[in-house]
C-alpha cells in the first residue's frame, strides 16, 4: 500500500495527537530500519498502522478478542494491551493489510513476546522513542538505540516492567517472555 493511502486510512481513525504520535514511530521505524538492515517499507507500514485500534471503544475490542478466539488472558490484563492484537485484526480485516511480518509487528507492539524478529523489535523500540516521547528513561533509550537495538530494546522493557511494578498493575506475559528472551540474546 502507498505511504499516502495508507496515512488517510489511519487518520480516520484516530485523535490528531494520535496521528501525530503515529507520524513520529514512522520516522523513528525508518530511521532503525535504515541503521539495521531491516525492510524500510515493512517499518513504515507496521509503524503507520501500529495504533490503527488504539481509538476504538473499549465494548468493540473485547467483542473483537473473544469473538476471534485471541488469547483470553489478555481479558485479565491491562485493557491498554488490547489494541495492539486488534489492530493487527482490523488492520488485516479493515484495511487489508496481508504482510504476516507487518501484522505481526503490530501484534506485539505493545508486549512484545519471546523470539521477537527485527521488525518486531523496531517497531517496539520506535513507538518508545518517537520524537514526540517525553518520560524519564526516553532520552537513554534514544541513545542506546543509536549502538544496538537489543540494548535499547531491553531497557525499554525494563523501565515499562519497573513503571507497571510500582503502579501496582499486573505486568503481562509476553513482556516477561520478551525480556527474558532478549536478555539471553544478549549474553
Ligand atoms: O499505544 P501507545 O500509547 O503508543 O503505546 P503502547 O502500545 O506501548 O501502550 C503502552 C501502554 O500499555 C502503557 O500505558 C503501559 C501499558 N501496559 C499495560 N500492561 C502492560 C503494558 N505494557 C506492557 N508492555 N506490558 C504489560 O503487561
Ligand atoms: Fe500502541
Ligand atoms: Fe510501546
Ligand atoms: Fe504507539
Amino acid at each position: 500500500m502507498e505511504r499516502q493511502r495508507a496515512l488517510e486510512l489511519v487518520r480516520q481513525q484516530m485523535h490528531e495527537k494520535r496521528y501525530i504520535h503515529t507520524l513520529g514511530v514512522v520516522e523513528a521505524a525508518i530511521a532503525l530500519a535504515k541503521r539495521y538492515g531491516a525492510d524500510e517499507k515493512k517499518a513504515e507500514l507496521a509503524a503507520i498502522f501500529h495504533d490503527y485500534a488504539k481509538c476504538r471503544p473499549i465494548a468493540e475490542m473485547e467483542e473483537i478478542i473473544k469473538r476471534e478466539g485471541m488469547a483470553a488472558e489478555l481479558l485479565e490484563h491491562n485493557k491498554e494491551l488490547w489494541h495492539a492484537p486488534v489492530g493487527a485484526y482490523l488492520a488485516e480485516t479493515e484495511a487489508g493489510i496481508r504482510d504476516p511480518e507487518v501484522l505481526q509487528a503490530i501484534l506485539y507492539h505493545t508486549s512484545g513476546h519471546a523470539g521477537m524478529s527485527l521488525l518486531d523489535k523496531i517497531i517496539y523500540v520506535a513507538d518508545y522513542i518517537e520524537p514526540g516521547r517525553s518520560f524519564p528513561g526516553v532520552e537513554e533509550v534514544r541513545e542506546l538505540a543509536e549502538q544496538s537495538l537489543n540494548q535499547a530494546l531491553l531497557q525499554a522493557l525494563k523501565n515499562t516492567i519497573r513503571f507497571l511494578l510500582e503502579r501496582n498493575q499486573t505486568v503481562y506475559p509476553d513482556t516477561f517472555h520478551a525480556y527474558n528472551a532478549v536478555l539471553k540474546e544478549e549474553q
